[in-house]
Parts: structure tokens; C-alpha cells; sequence
């Protein structure tokens, strides 16, 4: 007999920011998938697609679930918090479980905030929630943080992590109505990284360990989402070339398995350190074409005070290599790192602008908790803003620095984030339109089934018009054309 039979799983909203519906949440896939393996039914409720907490409301009348999950990001968690405490007034016999990033960097101190929370998963959810849902008691769970008889939040210690990622099934998103999607699969090949950048909340989020799944369980995936009319993928692992010999695996599969019109972007970084030449090459040919560097500072010394683990010379040539490759390249990078002055900062600008990219934004850096930097910044006294309070809205795309240090301070940083960031609007501007012209031109191809001398015929004549006109027109001009071909 279990405990929990019916699951209704909720991905969080985040009203009012860039991330308003960020794309298929591959964690809840996961979920979702180890649920129905252990024959627990389950259904989905994205809330950062319905945007609606009546349908929510009505969604639970309707499912009647004997247990809510509801996956969670630090960012705008205190709007999360306030809808589950709407639900638990509404359906107070529905205990809630939250797990997602939140829970694994803030742990017991979410409960304590948000009464509605029965259960807490940190790290990785899947053999956590199973557990519960077979009706282990919670002090015997690993992973579980629970109220016990009188009250009391406790936590009965962090999980293993799944060495064997091939173990667990991957997302198939059967429960989700993938038509309301946008039609670009995340794809995510390992969890964890070893490395120990200062700032990263990574390793409290999902661990240091790194474990992979093997090449062709990563090719299955792709060859099933390619039969399903997926052409367009994204990596979203945190270091997908570490294993090197794993990535050519990972191309000879696609290749053995004829899957030569994918297209794959690796937008949220590798490593320099971790790809050459060669691995390069062998990635463009079969279909990776947009490749993103967290390149975060210009000068070794600034590195150094990151704990990077990678130098200026290092990062110079891979991305030079990617862009000899004709990548479509990315560049990231931190504003006010420990010691770095506004000079350091002139240093990241010009070795962004050595390179023909196509994006190079500058980001003000968020001390997490459990970070190195969260640590170094509470210690100097560095806050200008509360983690209580900044913990909810910031994020990289709004310029308010959240600590000032005497080498950089506070105004400093606000005039450095919009000034760099102008002068990359600018220096990116010709490659940027190249990568909306090369987007046009694929979309055409999916959809006309036409090539060659043609296509660059009829993208021509698409684009050209847009050719003279301003970003902001060009990027209208692509959103409604983008609308019209999803009609
Ligand atoms: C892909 C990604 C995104 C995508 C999200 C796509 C999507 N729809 O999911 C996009 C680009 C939109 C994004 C945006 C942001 N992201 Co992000 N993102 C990631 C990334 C790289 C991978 C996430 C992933 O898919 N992991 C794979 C799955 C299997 O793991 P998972 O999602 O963590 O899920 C597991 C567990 O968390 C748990 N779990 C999750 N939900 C639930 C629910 C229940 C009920 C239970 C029991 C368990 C559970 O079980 C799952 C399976 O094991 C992570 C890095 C990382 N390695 O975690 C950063 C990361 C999660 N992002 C982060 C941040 C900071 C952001 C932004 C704030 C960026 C910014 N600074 O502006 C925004 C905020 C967006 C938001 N929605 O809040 C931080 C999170 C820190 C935190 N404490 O919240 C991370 C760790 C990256 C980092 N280095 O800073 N992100
Ligand atoms: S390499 Fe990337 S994911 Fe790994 S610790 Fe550094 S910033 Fe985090």
C-alpha cells in the first residue's frame, strides 16, 4: 500500500521576469518518469505556462492528488511560497513536498519560511520522492527534510548521489502537452561539477561529484526526440566536454545513427579548458553550431580570485578555435569579482571584442549561499543589498549590484554593467544578425523542406528588407514570423 498514490507534480512561476516560462523543466521530467516506473500515477501542472492559480486550484479539484510537488528556484521563490500557501488553505489535507535548487541550497530554513511545506527534497529528487510515496517513514529517507510529531523541521542527511545516470529513465514528457513548448529540447548528459569557481551554486544544487550518462543512452535520446520532430536541441550541462573521449562517442553515435539535420547548442557553456581543436571540429560536423564560453574575467589575476582553474591564454585560443570553426560563439562574464577593479574590467572587454561572437553579455555577480564568494562578501561586509531580500528578484539581467567593494564600488559597477554591455550590443551586432539570418534560413528548411541554391535564394529574399533595419525591428520581425509559423 502507499502512502501517496497520486502525484500532482507543479513547475514554479516567476511572474515578472526574463525567465516568464523558461521551456520544458527537465528535473520534473525526471520526476515525472521515475514515478510512472514505480507505477505511481502522476500529472503536471507548469504553472509558469498556465499562469493562472484558479486552473491550478481547479486542476487539483479535478486530479485530486494525495500529494502536491512543486519544484522550486531561489529566484522569485517568495511568489512561489505565497501560492502554496493559497493552495494549503484551499486543500489543507494535501500535504506539499518542495524540492528543485531552492530546497538544495536553503534547506530547512524553507520550511521554516513557508508553513505550507510538509517535505523538503534536497539534491537530486527521484529516489527521494519515491520513497515518501511508498511510505517509508520520513526520518529514514535520505535527502528528506520533514516536520516530525511536535513540530520540529528535521533533516535526516544528504542522499548518495545516482552514480549510474543510465539507471534512471530520462525524460519522455508524456504528462506534458509538448505542443504548448517551444521546439528545442533540453538535453542534460551528466550532473554535478568537480570544479570549485568560488561564486557556482552548483555543487550545492545538484554536487560536486560529476556523474555522466553514457554516449549511447545520450544518443538514444536524441535519436528519440529526432523521431518525434525535434531538430533543435540544447545542452544544458554544466560541463559537457569533460570526458572528452565521451563527446566524440557522442558524434560517431549520431552520425551511426544517420541523425545529420539536428542542430545543437551548447548555450550554457563548456569549459575552454575542456574542448580543442579537433573535439571542436568533430562536434561542428555532426550539428553543434552554437558554443558558449563562461569566460567571466580578463586577466589571469581576476581568474585566480575565482578559483577558475583556467587562464586567459587557455580561454583566448578556444575561443578563437570555435570562431576559426565558424561557431556561432558566446561570451559570459562577471562584473565586481573579488579584487577586481574597473580596470580589470576594460581587460574582459577588449578580449571580448578580439572575437567575431554573436552574444557577449556581462553579468553582476549573485553570492549564493554555500558559496566561497557568499562567505567572502558576509565576512568583508560587502553587502549593499540583504540575501533576504535579494535572494528573490536577482538575477543576471537586472543591473543592481548587490555587493560594493572598495576597489569597485557600488555606482561604479551600475555604470560598468550598462557600459559594457552597450559597447557588446554594438560589437556582437554584425554576427548577432548573421545568427537570425542562419536561423531564418533553418526554419525555412524545416518547413519548405527546400535546400541548397534555393534556400539561400528564398532567405535572401526573407531577410533582406530587415538587412538595413535596426535590431529591435529585425528581432519583431522574427518574433511574428515566428508566431505565425507556430500557429
Ligand atoms: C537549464 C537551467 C536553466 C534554464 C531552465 C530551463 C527549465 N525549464 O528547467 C533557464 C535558462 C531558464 C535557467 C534560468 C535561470 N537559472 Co538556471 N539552471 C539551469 C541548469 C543549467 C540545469 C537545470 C537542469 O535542468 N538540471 C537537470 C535536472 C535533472 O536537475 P534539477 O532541475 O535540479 O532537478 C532535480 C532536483 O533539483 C530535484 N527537484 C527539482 N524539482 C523538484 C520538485 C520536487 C517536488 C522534488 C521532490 C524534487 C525536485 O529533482 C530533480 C531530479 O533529480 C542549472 C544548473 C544545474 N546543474 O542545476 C541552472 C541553475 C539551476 N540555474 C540557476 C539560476 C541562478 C538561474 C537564474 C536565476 C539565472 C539568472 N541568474 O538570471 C534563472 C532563473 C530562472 C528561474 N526559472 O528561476 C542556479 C540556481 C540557483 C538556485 N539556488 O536557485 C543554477 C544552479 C545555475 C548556477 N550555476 O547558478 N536555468
Ligand atoms: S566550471 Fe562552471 S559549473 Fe563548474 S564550478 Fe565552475 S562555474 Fe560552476
Amino acid at each position: 500500500m502507499k502512502t501517496f498514490d497520486k502525484i500532482l507534480l507543479i513547475n514554479a512561476d516567476y511572474p515578472d521576469s526574463h525567465y516568464y516560462f523558461a521551456g520544458l523543466p527537465v528535473g520534473i521530467g525526471y520526476l515525472s518518469e521515475v514515478l510512472s516506473a514505480a507505477e505511481i500515477d502522476n500529472q503536471i501542472f507548469d504553472l509558469s505556462l498556465e499562469r493562472d492559480i484558479n486552473k491550478l486550484k481547479k486542476k487539483i479539484e479535478t486530479y485530486r492528488p494525495s500529494l502536491i510537488g512543486y519544484s522550486l528556484f531561489t529566484f522569485r521563490h517568495r511568489y512561489n511560497y505565497k501560492v502554496m500557501e493559497n493552495i494549503k488553505k484551499a486543500f489543507p489535507s494535501v500535504p506539499i513536498v518542495a524540492g528543485g535548487p531552492h530546497l538544495s541550497t536553503l534547506r530547512e530554513s524553507v520550511l521554516m519560511d513557508c508553513e505550507a511545506i510538509d517535505f523538503g527534497v534536497t539534491l537530486e529528487g527521484e529516489r527521494t520522492l519515491v520513497e515518501l510515496c511508498e511510505g517509508k517513514e520520513p526520518y529514514r529517507i535520505k535527502g528528506l527534510i520533514y516536520r516530525d510529531e511536535c513540530g520540529k523541521i528535521s533533516y535526516s542527511g544528504d542522499r548518495e548521489f545516482i552514480r549510474d545516470l543510465d539507471s534512471i529513465p530520462s525524460p519522455r514528457y508524456k504528462k506534458f502537452n509538448l505542443k504548448r513548448y517551444p521546439k528545442n529540447m533540453n538535453i542534460v548528459t551528466s550532473r554535478g561539477c568537480p570544479y570549485s569557481c568560488i561564486y557556482c551554486p552548483v555543487k550545492a544544487t545538484i554536487g560536486k561529484m560529476l556523474r555522466v550518462k553514457s554516449a549511447e543512452s545520450v544518443v538514444e535520446d536524441f535519436e528519440y526526440w529526432n523521431k518525434q520532430g525535434f531538430r533543435d536541441f540544447s545542452i544544458a550541462d554544466d560541463n559537457f566536454t569533460f570526458y572528452q573521449d565521451r563527446v566524440y562517442d557522442i558524434a560517431d553515435g549520431l552520425k551511426q545513427k544517420g541523425l545529420t539535420d539536428i542542430r545543437i547548442s551548447c548555450g550554457n557553456g563548456v569549459r575552454a579548458d575542456k574542448v580543442n581543436y579537433d573535439l571542436l571540429k568533430r562536434m561542428k560536423e555532426v550539428g553543434f553550431y552554437y558554443m558558449a564560453f563562461g569566460v567571466e574575467g580578463g586577466n589571469d589575476r581576476v581568474l585566480k580570485n575565482l578559483k577558475k582553474g583556467e587562464n586567459i591564454e587557455t580561454i583566448r585560443n578556444a575561443v578563437k578555435m570555435a570562431c576559426d570553426l565558424d561557431y556561432q560563439v558566446g561570451l559570459f562574464f562577471l562584473i565586481g569579482s573579488p579584487y577586481e577593479t574597473r580596470k580589470d574590467l576594460d581587460d574582459s572587454i577588449k578580449l571580448a571584442q578580439e572575437f567575431p561572437v554573436c552574444e557577449a553579455s556581462f553579468y553582476n555577480l549573485i553570492p549564493f549561499p554555500n558559496t566561497e564568494l557568499y562567505e567572502w562578501v558576509k565576512k568583508n561586509d560587502y553587502f549593499v543589498e540583504s540575501p533576504q531580500e535579494y535572494l528573490d528578484w536577482a538575477s543576471h539581467w537586472v543591473n543592481k549590484p548587490l555587493f560594493a567593494t572598495p576597489e569597485f564600488p557600488y555606482e561604479e559597477r551600475k555604470k560598468a554593467y550598462h557600459y559594457a554591455n552597450s559597447l557588446m550590443k554594438k560589437h556582437v551586432k554584425k554576427e548577432a544578425r548573421k545568427r537570425e539570418v542562419w536561423l531564418i534560413k533553418q526554419k525555412l528548411h524545416d518547413y519548405y523542406g527546400i535546400s541548397g541554391f534555393l534556400l539561400d535564394a528564398v532567405t535572401w529574399a526573407y531577410t533582406l528588407p530587415l538587412l538595413q533595419g535596426t535590431r529591435e525591428e529585425f528581432m519583431a520581425y522574427i518574433r511574428r514570423h515566428g508566431q505565425k509559423e507556430d500557429a
